[in-house]
């Protein structure tokens, strides 16, 4: 098991008091640069300590209204295996992540390729709040309040070029402060055909309940695709290219046979180890169905019409 100093980012209980500790946090750990960012979409910050409040947003309609999953959960049950294997890894380990300054490259086959400071990339689009489910393929999920932009309104600056089909993410990796022993091929790497990365519901995802994110999440700036299980959405995203062959993805490379390269929300494709037929939400006791594209059907289902989803599972 790997030893990481611990860090101080991870939440105690949710009470007002932590919230103010939380926000404290998240403003050292953004840097005042993300206070001027933010400010610019929500108008006057009156102090630093208010800055890391990515809001009041408005909330997207895409949202829906099922209860939320408390920020203690969301925050210390995590997969982000670059910091330790264990769901509680992530909230102990990943403060040592530096995030600003931070940058993020748009490139390969596009018009205007364009390398984002973290700051600039906040203020390309109006931040909205998206309360989607995440669903992993480990028969969990969870509902939470995603504070982001379409993805598309990234990608539309650069202008993809006709030959692009399919969009790379790129993991930031460190082996000084990460995971050196390869359980994933790192960096992390994931992907999705340019339709999919340009549907509505794809969020380009930089904080979640009022606040920036937080590092186990994913700091500063993530994918959220809500209708695939939860690894296609990779976190701390260095790079984002456009290419026009199906990219390598980590989880596919590590076991193909488990880990498609579609990885729909699908109850009829049971994975090899969890039935993906039901779930368990967290905080939760009983299980309940899983709906066809994690229940997103109506307004994705057309993406994969003539497709069959067993052999694209
Ligand atoms: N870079 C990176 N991104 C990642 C992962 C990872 O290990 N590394 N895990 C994925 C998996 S399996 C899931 S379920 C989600 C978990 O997101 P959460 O911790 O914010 O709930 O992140 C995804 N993105
Ligand atoms: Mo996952």
């Amino acid at each position: 098991m790997l030893i990481l100093p611990s860090n101080d980012t991870a939440p105690s209980e949710i009470t007002p008091r932590d919230l103010f500790d939380n926000r404290r946090r998240f403003l050292q750990a953004a840097g005042l640069t993300l206070a001027a960012g933010a400010a610019a979409w929500i108008g006057a910050v009156p102090s630093a300590r208010a800055a890391t409040k990515l809001g009041p947003l408005a909330r997207s309609p895409l949202s829906t209204d099922e209860a939320q999953t408390p920020f203690k959960s969301v925050t210390t049950y995590n997969n982000y295996y670059e910091f330790g294997t264990e769901k509680e890894d992530p909230a102990e380990n990943a403060g040592k992540l530096q995030v600003r300054p931070w940058t993020v490259r748009v490139e390969g086959l596009v018009g205007k390729p364009r390398t984002f400071d973290i700051d600039d990339l906040i203020k390309l689009a109006p931040l909205e709040e998206r309360i989607y489910r995440l669903r992993c393929v480990e028969a969990w999920s969870m509902v939470i309040p995603w504070l982001g932009f379409p993805l598309s309104a990234l990608l539309k600056q650069v202008e993809p070029q006709g030959s692009a089909k399919y969009v790379q993410f790129v993991s930031h990796y460190d082996p000084k402060i990460m995971l050196r022993r390869p359980v994933l091929d790192w960096p992390y790497t994931e992907g999705l055909r340019l339709d999919e990365a340009m549907h509505p519901l794809t969020l380009l995802t930089l904080g979640l309940y009022g606040e920036v994110l937080p590092n186990q999440n994913g700091a500063p700036v993530r994918v959220i695709v809500p209708w695939k299980y939860g690894f296609k959405s990779a976190k701390s995203i260095v790079a984002i290219r456009l290419v026009e062959k199906e990219p390598p993805t980590a989880w596919n490379k590590a076991a193909p046979s488990e880990y498609g390269f579609y990885s729909n929300v699908n109850p009829q494709v049971d994975h090899p180890r969890w039935s993906q037929a039901s779930e368990r939400r967290i905080g939760e006791f009983r299980k309940r169905p899983t709906p066809m594209f994690n229940g997103y059907a109506e307004q994705v289902a057309s993406l994969y019409q003539g497709m069959d989803l067993r052999r694209n599972f």
